[in-house]
This record gives structure tokens, C-alpha cells and sequence, in this order.
């Protein structure tokens, strides 16, 4: 009998019946687990056995909680140990299984190996949280061999504290493997080739020993492909940069070769060089455990960009090597088709590295929504599986807590129902709160990569889907209502947990999009105000609820997370982005117009356009943006010369959408519309994607655009516009209205 109760906290209890029974959740969720009736009142000691020959990570951290005292007798070790082989025919014969029995004369904690007496263990604390410890039988093993995270993003690295509670995060939801690839740190990338100083070294160690308490194999990672020479000398520095991680402890090695092209990414030098390692350091050590490789060619997308052979080549590679797979697409949740594609291809089975919930390409979002989308068979199709986190370590943890969860027991698994578990983990004073502005925070926007999650604030989209129809075309007090008690939900819980973020390291991480999710609170209540004080005419209630807005809008532009040092500079944190701040944009452009159009109090108060609506000629020196071959031709081009044959090649529609803080451009004799590389929207239009901040410069406009979550800028180059990342370059245009 398996009984869950989600609204309650982990740790927290369920009545049921008449009994007084306590059954807690357990997370992962155990293979097979029976409960029974109650067993005894918590107690603070039990009379251990076995704890001698028993693994001495999983003993220390069951004397964490428990002392050794009289009373109920609790035995612990693994297969093999005196201690349990009565119990030895009970035992899971799985990688890290465990049978644990908690019945009210005894308790047996029975590992197959080490780690499964440690997962015994921390399944036993979860079940004995309670005032009242249930009887209950587990038999449990996880269905994927290797489960966790790799730090593999851009931006700032996790830090040293960040890791150790990763660690111990780790351990408690039994996921047992962590890959160190942060790409801002130096000495995994840019000074591959550096030894750690001393002090650097230490801390290395002490993080290492940390991982190996909680039963995670901290896989050290280097990423020497960007400048790579394939020559002997670089060979030689790999091997002394690993002798070094050895010496400090380090028995698991990672090599990445993602994000390189051209040379740097040529399959056949990839794995001579990995051979080179097996030879030269894995084989010269009884005790290499792990040689992981992430390939350039990472996943089935990219293919054509690489070598055809690149797969083929780097499938000889010794079969201790283990390689690394994103799936279909850079961003891309795993299913079974995408394992038949490619563990045949690289002669092995794939190692899963799931570039979620990672934000480096849209690092103005916090991924808090639950963890799904990947095929539940996967498990035994894969030689390890890790998903790329946020650079939020803490807040990360939403995520992982589901990715964990799934991985251990991918049958059992229920999305909705570990998030919430999750939720009340992590965040137990403050769980409701926490729950509403996780609902605000799930989608990622438009983005490079395509992945978006629809999920997002439920209950205000289906009062939007309800209501705005008719609040547009009339009064509906209801539908105000309705709207203004979820802008005050987010703003109330956001403000709360504003308030408890001063104790809470989860909170106090996530402060800016605090700050934000408060003033979309805040913001919206003042438009549901401007609309209450249009519809009975309060023309100053109106201006007065307008102004709010307006500033406290000015105020959610101004919020910044905290800096970044690597190669992603700054954030600006976005919350409710998918419902509820496009509603905000659109119904507050939508008023302002209506009281325009029947009013002249204070019309001072609106922000002008710095561009009105229009058609202009878009001009840089003396070349005019134009467009030759008229509804042919994929990108216009800079002409010398003005077309009075055809003028409307050259004049351009530029419409400003307030949902979206940008203008389009259209051509106005074929009404194409431009894209971020200015070139033809081919395709669906996006507003998203395809609209353009215009900016005023003392000479003329510069055009940026958002659309890969970076921000890029237009230049004149030849006769064509291009697209940049540096803005020192950008050019500046003249905007000539066409009358
Ligand atoms: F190694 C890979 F599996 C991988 O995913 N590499 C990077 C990773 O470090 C990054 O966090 C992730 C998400 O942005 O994507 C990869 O990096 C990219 C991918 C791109 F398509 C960087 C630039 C890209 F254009």
C-alpha cells in the first residue's frame, strides 16, 4: 500500500482513518515500499548494530540524527556483513539497492553496496521524521546508473558554499553523480593548462571529500578544445593537470570538446587525444573510475555542421569512455527515439547532459516550474544522465529535486506531485507563498533554442480567457475582480517572501525576481484601477492609477540580479512573462488609448513615443535601406541611389507594439517584415523575436534587438546590415519620415 499526501510537508504527517498513523512522503519514490501500522514514538537513540563493518559515510550520517543509546534495536551494513546477512535473500541484488525494514521491535538498514546503505539511510530519516515512526518494508534501487548535475553553464560558477549544499542536497535525494565543467572558471577552460594554486587546490580537495560523505562522484572536467595545439605538449599538459586532481583525491575525469568549431572540433584528433589519456593516465592508475567525454558534435541538430564522419570517429574510442548527448537539439528534452539515433552512432550507450533548467541563453528568467518531458524508458538507455543547472544554485534545486526523482524511479513518477514535495522541502515556512510565485516563473520567453513551457500562472490565464474579451468591449466587474485578487496573490507572496529572504539562502538568491514578481503584483492592481476609474469616468483616479503604474513599470525596468564576471553580463529579471505582463502591456496601451481618445485632462502624464507610427526611409551616410527584388530576395541591401521608380522599396512601416516594447519594420511595397539579422521574417512572425528597440542617438537611431536573449545590434557592412553582439561598431541610422 502506497498512500501519498502532497499538501503536507515532507516530514509532516497524515491522519487517516481513525489510526494515528504517520506515513511521510518518501523523495525519490521508493521502487516498492509496503506500510504497516504505527511502530514506536520517535525516539532520539537507538541500540545500533553493525555500525563497525557498515559503510562509515552512511553511519555517520544516521549518528547525525540518532545517538547510539538503549532501546529499539536498529542493525545497518551491506551485503556480506554479519550484521544483515539474515536479511541477505531480502537485499535488492541492484547497484546501490537497499531493503529496509522499520517494524516496531527492530529496525534493519540492508545495503547491497556501500552507497545503498547510505540511500537506506537516508530513506530511513525521511520515514522516522515523524513524531509517530511508521512500520514500512522498502525494497528499493534506482533505474538509471548515473544521476545528477553538471555544472556546465556560462556565467558565474557556483561557489564553494553553493557546492557543499548542492552536495548535501545530493545525498538526500540520492542522486549520485556531479560533473564540474563551469565554463566562466579558469581553470577548467580558459587556463586549462594552469595547475590550481595551493589555496585553489584545497578548497578543490575539501569539496571533493564533501561530495564522497554524501555519495557523490565528483567528476573533475577540463575544456581545453578552444585552443587545443593536438600536439604533444598540450597532451602532456592534460595529463599533469589530472595528475594534479588525482593527487588531491579526484578518481572521475571529464574532457569537453562542446562549443568549438572549425579545427578545433575534428573527431579523429578528439579521440586519438582521449586514447592518448586512457594510455598516458587512466590505465597508469588501478583506480580511475570515470573518463567522460562531451563531444562537439552534442547533439543530432548540429550534425550537418560537423564532419560527417565526427561520430564514426570518435565511436572507436575505448569503451571506458563515456559520452555526453543533449538529445535532438542543444535544449532538448530526451525521449526514446533520441537514444535509438544515437547510442548506435557513438557504439555506446549515450551519457544524457539535459541543458535544463540551466538560463545562460535567457538569463532574465528563473526556471521554477516542474521538472517533465522526458520519456520514462529512458532510464535504462543511458549511461548516466545530468541535467545543467541555473547559476542560482539553490534555486536550482525545484528542478533537480523532480530531475531526481524521475530518474530514480521514472515509473512512478509524477511531475506535478514532486514539484510540490519540492516546493515544501525547500521552502517550508513559507510553502504557499513559495507555490504562487513558482507559478509565475516556469516559462523561459522566446529564446535561441525554441524550448518554452505553456504551464504558467494557470489560474490567471483561464480568468484572461475568460474575462477579457468582454472587459475589452465592456464593464465587467467580475472579471476585475477576478484579475486584481491574482495580481495581489503574486504581490502578497512575493512580498513575503521578499521579507523571509533575509534568513533563507534560497530567497535571498532569488531577490530581484522577488522584487519583480511584487511590482507586477503592484502594477497590476493599478491597472485594474486605471480600469475601474475609466469605466465610471474618474478621469483623475484614472491619471493617479496610470501614474503608479507608470512608475512603478520604471522600477521593474531598473531591477538587475546580481553582476556577472563571465560571459554573460547582466540580467534583468522578468516574472509572469508569458500571461500576465503581456495582459499588463496590452490592457494598460489599450486604456490609455480609449481615455486619449475622450479626454484632455493631464494628457501631459503619457510617456510620448520617441518614434511615432509611420513610414520613414531608413538611412546610414548616403546608402538607403531598400528592397530590390520585391517579395523575392531574403534580405534588403543599402543602395546608392533613391528609387523614384518604385519609392515604396525604400520606405519602411515601423509600428510600435506596446506588449512587447518594440517596433516592427515592414517593407511597405511587400509588407515583409524584418528579423533580428535583418533579413525577411521567413517563417512565422514572432513579436518577440522580431521587434526592435529604436534608440536616439545625437545623430540619428540605433536599432537593437532581444531576440537570443542577448542583445544585438545592426550594423552596415558593405551593402548589406549584419547583425552583432558588441554595440561599439553598431551604426547609426537616420530615420526619415515619408510624408
Ligand atoms: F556541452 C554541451 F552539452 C552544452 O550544452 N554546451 C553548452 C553549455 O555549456 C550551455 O550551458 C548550454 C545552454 O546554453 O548550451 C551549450 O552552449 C551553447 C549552445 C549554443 F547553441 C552556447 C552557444 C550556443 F549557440
Amino acid at each position: 500500500m502506497k498512500i501519498k499526501h502532497w499538501a503536507m510537508p515532507v516530514g509532516a504527517f497524515l491522519f487517516y482513518g481513525s489510526m494515528s498513523a504517520q506515513i511521510v512522503d518518501i523523495s525519490p519514490s521508493p521502487q516498492k515500499i509496503e506500510w504497516g501500522t504505527k511502530a514506536f514514538d520517535r525516539p532520539v537513540s537507538f541500540n545500533i548494530k553493525g555500525a563497525e563493518a557498515a559503510d562509515k559515510d552512511a553511519v555517520e550520517a544516521l549518528r547525525h540524527t540518532f545517538s547510539q543509546g538503549r532501546g529499539v534495536k536498529l542493525t545497518i551494513g551491506e551485503r556480506g556483513d554479519k550484521a544483515v546477512a539474515a536479511v541477505a535473500d531480502k537485499i535488492p541484488e541492484r547497484h546501490q539497492g537497499y531493503y529496509l525494514k522499520i517494524s516496531p521491535k527492530e529496525v534493519i538498514i540492508a545495503g547491497n553496496d556501500e552507497t545503498g546503505t547510505f540511500y537506506g539511510v537516508q530513506t530511513f530519516l525521511a520515514a522516522a521524521s515523524s513524531p509517530e515512526v511508521m512500520s514500512v518494508e522498502i525494497y528499493d534501487w534506482p533505474a538509471t546508473p548515473g544521476r545528477g548535475v553538471v555544472e556546465g553553464f556560462y556565467g558565474n560558477a557556483w561557489s564553494y558554499d553553493d557546492r557543499v549544499s548542492q552536495f548535501e542536497f545530493y545525498g538526500r535525494n540520492k542522486l549520485d553523480t556531479y560533473i564540474y565543467g563551469p565554463k566562466d572558471d579558469p581553470y577548467h577552460r580558459g587556463k586549462w593548462r594552469e595547475l590550481y594554486p595551493a589555496e585553489e587546490a584545497a578548497r578543490m580537495k575539501a569539496l571533493n571529500d564533501e561530495a564522497k560523505r554524501n555519495k557523490v562522484k565528483f567528476v573533475w572536467g577540463i575544456h581545453p578544445a578552444g585552443d587545443h595545439s593536438w600536439q604533444d605538449d598540450d597532451n602532456i599538459a592534460t595529463v599533469r593537470k589530472f595528475e594534479q586532481m588525482y593527487d588531491l583525491g579526484f578518481r572521475n575525469f571529464a574532457i569537453f570538446f562542446d562549443d568549438v568549431f572549425g579545427t578545433h572540433a575534428d573527431g579523429k584528433k578528439h579521440a586519438e587525444y582521449m586514447d592518448y589519456i586512457m594510455k598516458n593516465f587512466v590505465k597508469k592508475h588501478f583506480d580511475v573510475e570515470t573518463l567522460l567525454m562531451c563531444p562537439s558534435l552534442y547533439n543530432k541538430k548540429w550534425e550537418p555542421r560537423f564532419q560527417p564522419t565526427y561520430l564514426e570517429d570518435i565511436s572507436v574510442m575505448d569503451p571506458f569512455i563515456q559520452v555526453m548527448w543533449t538529445g535532438n537539439s542543444v535544449v532538448d528534452m530526451i525521449n526514446v527515439e533520441d537514444m535509438d539515433w544515437v547510442n548506435p552512432r557513438i557504439g555506446r550507450k549515450a551519457f544524457i547532459w539535459l541543458n535544463y533548467p540551466v538560463t545562460d541563453y535567457c538569463i532574465d528568467h528563473m526556471l521554477l516550474g516542474p521538472f517533465t518531458g522526458n520519456d520514462k524508458e529512458v532510464a535504462g538507455m543511458v549511461s548516466g544522465f545530468t541535467a545543467n543547472p541555473m547559476e542560482y544554485a539553490e534555486a536550482s534545486k525545484i528542478s533537480l529535486a523532480g530531475t531526481a526523482d524521475f530518474l530514480w524511479n521514472p515509473i512512478d513518477y509524477n511531475a506535478a506531485e514532486a514539484w510540490d514535495k519540492a516546493i515544501v522541502d525547500l521552502v517550508p515556512d513559507h510553502a504557499e507563498a513559495f507555490r504562487t510565485f513558482c507559478l509565475y516563473n516556469i516559462d523561459l520567453g522566446p529564446n535561441a533554442h525554441k524550448l518554452r513551457r505553456l504551464n504558467e500562472s494557470p489560474d490567471l490565464k483561464s480568468i484572461i480567457d475568460r474575462y477579457e474579451r468582454e472587459m475589452t468591449g465592456g464593464y465587467s466587474a467580475e472579471g476585475a475582480d477576478a484579475i486584481e485578487k491574482e495580481f495581489r496573490k503574486i504581490r502578497n507572496a512575493s512580498a513575503e517572501l521578499l521579507e523571509a529572504s533575509v534568513d533563507n539562502k534560497m530567497l535571498a538568491e532569488i531577490r530581484p525576481w522577488l522584487k519583480a514578481g511584487e511590482l507586477l503584483g503592484r502594477r497590476g492592481e493599478s491597472a485594474v484601477e486605471m480600469y475601474r476609474a475609466l469605466t465610471s469616468d474618474d478621469q483623475e483616479a484614472f491619471i493617479n492609477a496610470f501614474v503608479t503604474y507608470d512608475r512603478l513599470t520604471g522600477e521593474a525596468a531598473g531591477i538587475a540580479s546580481r553582476d556577472f564576471e563571465g560571459s554573460i553580463k547582466v540580467a534583468y529579471p522578468k516574472v509572469g512573462t508569458l500571461y500576465a505582463e503581456p495582459l499588463l502591456r496590452r490592457s494598460v496601451a489599450a486604456m490609455t488609448d480609449m481615455y486619449k481618445a475622450t479626454n484632455d485632462y493631464r494628457l501631459d502624464v503619457f510617456p510620448k513615443l520617441l518614434l511615432e507610427n509611420g513610414t520613414y526611409k531608413i538611412k546610414a551616410g548616403n546608402l538607403i535601406l531598400g528592397n530590390p527584388d520585391a517579395g523575392n530576395g531574403t534580405s534588403p541591401v543599402m543602395q546608392s541611389m533613391e528609387d523614384d521608380v518604385n519609392p515604396d522599396r525604400q520606405n519602411w512601416r515601423l509600428v510600435y507594439n506596446p506588449e512587447y516594447d518594440g517596433y516592427s519594420i515592414v517593407n511597405a511595397k511587400d509588407g515583409r517584415y524584418l528579423n533580428d539579422m535583418c533579413e525577411f521574417v521567413d517563417g512565422l512572425f514572432d513579436p518577440a523575436l522580431h521587434t526592435f528597440s529604436i534608440k536616439p542617438q545625437d545623430d540619428g537611431y540605433v536599432i537593437i534587438n532581444r531576440s537570443n536573449g542577448y542583445l544585438v545590434y545592426w550594423e552596415v557592412k558593405d551593402d548589406k546590415v549584419t547583425r552583432i553582439y558588441e554595440p561599439e561598431t553598431q551604426t547609426v541610422f537616420q530615420l526619415v519620415p515619408v510624408k
